[in-house]
């Protein structure tokens, strides 16, 4: 006799960037089948052909605006990679310092604001409900406690933005980052104004956000093993050391490396491809990027999502924080990342292995903060005065670049080919879409939907455990499937 099944579909899942929808198919609770689908259809790609290469840095970052700082700096590292030029050392530490400010930015804001209301109970009213009716079981002076540093994390997000704006002149959407390095010259009250601003974020980093994320990781311990996933990890490294025109040997603070079968392993990009065979494309599939091409089809009837489904060397990888500071861990060469992962794993009396869950996710997350945090004010006080920022270009004829960096949310690949000085070709893998990408040609699941098939679902009205599992990716649609299209419906919709 065949097992009775059900289906759960939320859609929109809500407190992520974007629109997801999650499907999963249970048996006796468990989830056996899963599915994610991005369910906005964008077009970014194609509005880029035809145009000034150097319009990508700009319009790139309009991908979204959690995330414009990694976009603007793959694409400015597309175009330098492409144009032959790499920026003098002030160029390179400005671009750090901004993309160091949007991390802490975008890790406090998954936390406190995307996160944490999965796990204590807001108050009973909007915007904290309706919710489900979670397992909460912080007590309630904690609970007052994370209710107060939710707040106060605004006022936090706005400090880390504005650290970023003395070097971009606005936020969100950079103004100063362009081929060949930076357009601001360094004054002494940039530096200074960053370290003040800096302090207050290590304070509410050290003092709040790490203490309550170890809060939260004891009390919910069970979530050292709750949505585990395909355990592949992949990172392309982030903070430029030196200024080797070739990204794959360059030095970077976070390594670029692969975990998988528990060893680290380097990374080659030409294995990188997009399957298509269950997205809204006709591209053809299992494309490298530097080929990839980006035709809707929004009648195509086998598929479910406008995610592309990136694949490296056929295998299905997570990226993330958790993968940048695994591959940070195993590779050895940052002594302090190794010490921070210890010490947290150590006080929570838990192995390396429980990393690779839900709450390895956050703690991942959150001791990446604080290590970005105390590195920047080392990158700032490097800066020269007087020294240049940029070196000039000239936009080739026909040309091809690569940018590799690492964006919040993780792995950041930015393609570009130019013909007769224009865009011919423009083609961006963001986090997301490894993240949240739907099966392959080969049907295997993307990330998310490994982490879930094999969750159990007590109370199939309030599936939190798949909430939760799904958040602790930290997904951006908006990123992933870098317009709403008349004509889709957002069928059923249900707060979260
Ligand atoms: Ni819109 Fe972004 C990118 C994703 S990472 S948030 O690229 O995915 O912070
Ligand atoms: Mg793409």
């Amino acid at each position: 006799m065949k097992t009775a099944q059900k289906t759960i579909s939320i859609d929109p899942l809500t407190r992520i960037e974007g629109h997801l929808k999650i499907e999963t198919t249970l048996e006796k609770k468990k989830v056996v089948d899963a599915k994610s689908a991005g369910t906005l259809y964008r077009g970014f790609e194609q509005i880029l052909v035809g145009r000034n290469p150097l319009d990508a840095v700009q319009i790139t970052q309009r991908f979204c605006g959690v995330c414009p700082t990694p976009h603007a700096i793959a694409s400015s590292q597309s175009l330098d990679n492409a144009f032959g030029i790499m920026p003098p050392n002030n160029g390179r530490l400005i671009r750090n310092i901004m993309q160091g400010a949007n991390t802490i930015q975008s890790h406090v804001l998954n936390f406190y604001h995307l996160t944490s209301l999965d796990y204590f109970r807001g108050p009973d009213v909007p915007p904290f409900i309706p919710r489900y009716e979670a397992d909460y079981r912080v007590a309630k002076n904690v609970q007052n406690d994370l209710l107060n540093h939710y707040i106060q994390a605004y006022e936090i997000r706005l400090k880390a933005h504005e650290l970023c704006a003395i070097w971009s002149g606005k936020m969100p959407h950079m103004a100063s980052i362009v081929p060949g390095g930076v357009t601001i010259n360094p004054r002494l009250d940039n530096i200074t104004t960053s370290l003040w601003r800096l302090k207050e974020l290590k304070d509410f980093i050290n003092n709040v956000y790490l203490p309550d994320v170890m809060t939260i990781a004891e009390v919910y311990g069970d979530y050292f093993q709750i949505g585990v996933g395909s355990k592949n990890l992949l990172s392309y490294g982030q903070f430029d050391l030196d200024s080797e025109p070739d990204v794959m040997k360059r030095q970077r603070l976070l390594p670029m490396g692969r975990i998988t079968g528990g060893k680290l392993q380097t990374l080659n990009p030409d294995k990188i491809t997009e399957d298509v065979s269950s997205s809204w494309y006709d591209s053809p599939s299992h494309v490298n990027p530097r080929k990839g091409e980006t035709i809707p089809n929004p009648v195509k009837s086998e598929a479910y999502s406008w995610l592309k489904a990136p694949r490296y060397d056929g295998k299905v990888y997570e990226v993330g924080p958790l993968a940048r500071m695994v591959v940070a861990y195993e590779n050895g060469s940052n002594p302090k990342v190794v010490q921070l992962i210890d010490d947290a794993l150590n006080t929570l009396k838990v192995g390396p292995e429980a990393l690779y869950s839900v709450m390895g996710r956050h703690l991942a997350r959150t001791l990446e903060c604080k290590f970005v945090a105390d590195e920047l004010a080392d990158m700032i006080m490097q800066i020269k005065l007087d020294a240049p920022v940029c070196v000039d270009h000239k936009i080739p004829d026909s040309a091809v670049g690569m940018g590799l960096w690492e964006a919040a949310r993780g792995a950041l690949g930015h393609w570009i080919e130019i013909k007769n000085g224009n865009i011919a070709r423009y083609q961006a893998v963001v986090p997301t879409t490894w993240n949240a990408s739907p099966k392959d040609d080969k049907g295997k699941p993307g990330a998310i939907e490994q982490a879930l098939i094999g969750t159990t679902v007590d109370d199939t009205e309030n599936p939190f455990a798949i909430a939760r599992i799904v958040r602790s990716f930290d997904p951006c649609i908006a990123c992933a499937v870098h317009l709403l299209e008349p004509g889709i419906s957002v069928k059923k919709f249900r707060i979260t």
